[in-house]
């Protein structure tokens, strides 16, 4: 027996002898207990023999990493239910088309770009879920929602086009869109192709995150009651590089505590990104299987093609084994590039190694094919993972970057960026792909697609509607909403006395009124990234309670006060953590759950104000892009307003970041009736009319006393003026007075503002007093005038509102807020005299308010100094008395320039 030999008195031949006959004693051993006792004791024993090996002290290394094979064994693949040569030829149709389309519009229009490496890679991975697993929008509560790869659009337009949803002049307009025919976006964007996309992933990192909260937001729409429980799954494709965005791992712990077996995710790695290899030195594969397993999802890898198992089934030393483990994906990229004879010779380079592939010739070694373009090995991956329960799984599908592309690109460095081939090329690409198209027609790029007779056609067909056809597609399920009635705010408009609130207060009693609505209550989705506390929203986790899926499993450590922490299954609150990625791709779930599910969800996600626009940019322009609806409230907003918390946390500026994104409204109101007549017009235009914008509102933390509706003015004049951009708050009391100006205030600088109303009356100054409540409306309304009276020549001229709001008035115009000076300088050339900005351009400080507005000069004095100096600039005043004023103010003209500073 091998253990009583003693292998240091043997030669290397014996001892290498020995060591044969113990490893094939231990397998057999293994293979006995699988048969006889089956896989769940041998695992038992397995563990048995880890802790006693430990005991014994043999360290064993922690590897989250299984070896780089295929997860599943070849004797568990499925039988596979599809016409395989039959879908083959689809597939390859599908890539011809998607080649072509790029090819031609580079033709047609140099430089116009487009991919055909990504689809190239990813058909197989596609097309075997378009067979047999994606389900359609007919499939009512089945249907699935899936995340497309943005750059391998062409693949899902070919299909589209052999399944008659697309057409010959939709194709031949892929990205030129302003051909004024049917044409193609570039990548996926509802805005442009409302009834075709849904989810917006060409920004990389988007769509991996936006996916996990999608799938997070269903289970909630099913927890709470508002959908019906239904076997839809979220699928995700994404690349290999784009993991390396934080985005798209960020938030895969969640998917995993919160057991999401509603998600699959599908990672092409097709081993290559934009320049070069993911992880050239490395295994990009065994990589993601650590961190996903580390972190509790169900992880099939499809490594290798059916190719490969009767070599591995061969491979009793283990040596192939071995040498996968040595394989590193730059190496592999040379195999993809190079072929078979490449493989030969440097991959089987031991003669363990080529013993296994004897009599096997270069065009034998070649079909040695990768996991992710054999269908049954994806097939039996997708079965597994829609089957698994508990767990989101993902798949890592080894394949090969412009596969087919031949010498013109198949594993080269620079296949990504490639988009044209020349007629060699085309015909090399064709003749590998059988597709019937002759050589005198070629140069022309010609498309082609099977006619409704042949068998191609009916097959594809057939299991579309099987599966509840075509996809993508993107419908609007939910019936229009009316929004609250207009009583239900009514107290906002009467002010609150003496009593002083501030306008984050207001929105949380907002909140409230309308989840206590019968129609509205339970659509409220409130969104809150860890700062409920902060906002004074705490009274909520009691009210509607904390959502989780188990849940509150523990006695919270509150549990004896009224406002304790209470998490339950219907809780309605989204409690996200500190992740603003998070919370926006809750916020996009909620906000398009009108069109994803036929449900008025409507969220509203507060968070500090710092931490939105430019934080998360990238989600907010493509939450314009999804077409969401919702309320954004920036809070703890203003750079003088959000007191000691310093140049971090102070935000003056996300006004600006919001002027880009065209259908997001942004308003700064000061008042709680400017606040509720804006949050019921939001309600109304959203889900009454069913325009697919959003809103974004700025809320304090100053306290206040709110004032009614002003009297000189009718309701209806209030609230248009509040919804359009500005009203006239607070006329000069002095009607006399020579000396007028017309004061602009914003959030709560409109309490600076009123004050230097006051401090300028002592000047001889009559100011009025106007609620700027949206730079951003002033300005997109000047721009719309001006636009039109350019292009209408001879017609009456329009005006802005702005400038007819402010025609019939007298004296200089001066304008402050919280926020950059560019907001009212952006209006100037639009108004009827120029105006004076006063803003907080500049870093932070921590300091309190009235250090703050000192330093940016926002505060009455500097807007009464400012009035001052641009009526002496008009020649209305001495110089002299600007000079007194400064003196009088106690205005140190040395102090530093925040702007600067
Ligand atoms: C945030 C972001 N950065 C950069 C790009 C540009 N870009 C488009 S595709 C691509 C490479 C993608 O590689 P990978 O994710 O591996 O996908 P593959 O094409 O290989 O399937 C890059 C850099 C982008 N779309 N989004
Ligand atoms: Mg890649």
């Amino acid at each position: 027996m091998a253990d009583t030999l003693d292998r240091a008195t043997q030669g290397e031949g014996a001892r290498r002898k020995l060591d044969e006959i113990e490893l094939r004693e231990w397998l057999e051993s293994l293979e006995y207990v699988l048969e006889s006792a089956g896989a769940e004791r041998t695992l038992e024993l397995l563990e048995r023999l880890e802790a006693h090996a430990k005991k014994l002290g043999v360290e064993i290394p922690f590897s989250a990493n299984t070896p780089y094979i295929n997860t599943i064994p070849a004797n568990e693949d499925q039988s596979y239910p599809g016409d395989l040569a039959l879908e083959r030829r689809i597939r390859n149709l599908i890539r011809w088309n998607a080649m072509a389309m790029v090819v031609r519009a580079n033709k047609h229009s140099d430089g116009i770009g487009g991919h055909i490496s990504t689809y190239a890679s990813a058909a197989t991975l596609y097309e075997v879920g378009m067979n047999h697993f994606f389900r359609g929008p007919d499939a009512g509560l089945d249907a699935d929602m899936i995340y497309f790869q943005g750059h391998a659009s062409p693949g899902l337009y070919a299909r589209s086009y052999l399944e008659r949803r697309l057409h010959k002049e939709h194709l031949r307009n892929f990205r030129r869109e302003l051909q004024g025919e049917p044409s193609l976006s570039s990548y996926p964007h509802a805005w442009l192709m409302p009834d075709y996309w849904t989810f917006a992933t060409v920004s990389m990192g988007i769509g991996p995150i936006t996916s996990i909260y999608q799938a997070r937001f269903n289970r909630y729409l099913e927890d709470r009651g508002l959908k019906e429980p239904g076997g839809g799954k979220v699928w995700a494709f994404l690349g290999d590089g784009e993991t390396d965005e934080p985005e798209s791992l960020g938030a895969i712990s969640l998917a995993s505590r919160e057991k999401l077996d509603n998600l699959i995710w599908v990672i092409n790695c097709n081993l290559q990104r934009l320049d070069g290899p993911v992880r050239g030195n490395g295994k990009i594969i065994q990589e993601l299987e650590a961190t996903f397993r580390g972190t509790g999802w169900n992880v099939i890898k499809v490594v290798w093609g059916s190719g490969w198992d009767k070599l591995m089934q061969g491979d009793t030393q283990g040596v192939l084994l071995k040498r996968f483990e040595n394989l590193i994906d730059g190496e592999s990229q040379r195999y993809a590039a190079f072929g078979g004879g490449e493989l030969r010779k440097n991959f089987f380079n031991t003669p363990e190694l080529q013993a296994l592939i004897e009599g096997w010739s270069d065009d034998d070694l070649a079909k040695l094919n990768r996991g992710g373009h054999d269908p049954i090995k994806v097939y039996t991956a997708y079965k597994r993972a829609v089957e698994h329960e508990g767990q989101p799984t993902v798949i890592l599908a080894r394949t090969i970057k412009g596969y087919g592309l031949g010498i013109s690109g198949e594993g080269k460095n620079v296949t990504h960026q490639q988009k044209k081939l020349n007629e060699d090329e085309l015909k090399v690409f064709r003749d590998r792909f059988e597709i019937p198209i002759e050589d005198d027609e070629i140069g022309q790029f010609p498309f082609y697609r099977p006619e409704e007779s042949d068998e191609e056609f009916k097959y594809l067909m057939e299991r579309r509607q099987a599966l509840g056809g075509g996809i993508p597609a993107r419908r609007v399920k939910a019936e229009p909403l009316a929004a609250p009635d207009e009583s239900l705010f009514e107290e906002f408009t009467k002010g609150t006395g003496d009593r002083a609130a501030s306008t984050t207060m207001v929105f949380v009693r907002i909140l409230g009124k309308l989840l206590r609505d019968k129609a509205w209550g339970d659509l409220v989705v409130p969104i809150i990234p860890d700062e409920a506390r902060t906002f004074g929203m705490e009274a909520l986790f009691r009210q509607i309670g904390i959502y989780s899926h188990v849940g509150q499993l523990y006695e919270p450590v509150d549990s004896d006060n009224i406002l304790y922490y209470k998490e339950s299954t219907d809780g309605q609150i989204l409690e996200e953590g500190i992740t603003e990625a998070g919370a926006i791709s809750s916020f996009i779930a909620a906000g398009t759950a009108y069109a994803a599910h036929g449900v008025n969800t409507i969220p509203f996600f507060i968070y500090y104000s710092m931490f939105g626009f430019q934080r998360i940019g990238d989600f907010l322009w493509a939450a314009g892009d999804m077409r969401t609806k919702g309320f954004l409230l920036g809070a703890t907003a203003g750079r003088t307003t959000l007191a000691g918390e310093g140049l971090q946390h102070q935000d003056g500026h996300s006004h600006v970041l919001a002027y880009p994104i065209p259908n997001l409204l942004a308003y700064d109101p000061s008042f709680a009736f400017e606040m509720a007549f804006i949050i019921r017009e939001g309600m109304r235009q959203m889900y009454e009319e069913q325009e697919d914008v959003f809103y974004y509102l700025t809320v304090g933390n100053e306290n206040y006393p709110q004032p009614a509706l002003p009297e000189h003015l009718s309701p209806d004049e209030v609230k248009e003026g509040v919804l359009r951009g500005m009203y006239l708050f607070k006329p000069s009391g002095k009607k006399r007075s020579k000396l007028k100006a017309q004061l602009f205030g914003s959030g709560s600088i409109m309490n600076e503002v009123l004050k230097a109303q006051e401090m300028l009356a002592g000047y001889g100054v009559a100011a009025d007093v106007w609620s700027v409540t949206s730079y951003k409306a002033l300005h997109q309304d000047a721009l719309r005038t001006e636009r039109r009276n350019r292009l209408h020549p001879e017609t009456e001229p329009e005006k802005p509102f702005v400038y007819e709001a402010l025609k019939d008035t007298k004296g200089v115009i001066v304008a402050a807020s919280d926020y950059l000076k560019l907001l009212p300088d952006a209006l100037s050339r639009h108004l009827p005299r120029p105006v004076v900005s006063l803003g907080t351009d500049g870093f932070g400080r921590s300091e309190a308010r009235e250090e703050l507005r000192d330093h940016f000069e926002v505060d009455a004095r500097f807007i009464t100094l400012a009035t001052l100096h641009a009526l002496a600039q008009e020649g209305q005043l001495e110089a002299s008395v600007v000079s007194k004023a400064i003196e009088d103010l106690n205005i140190d003209p040395d102090k530093l320039d925040a702007h600067v500073a």
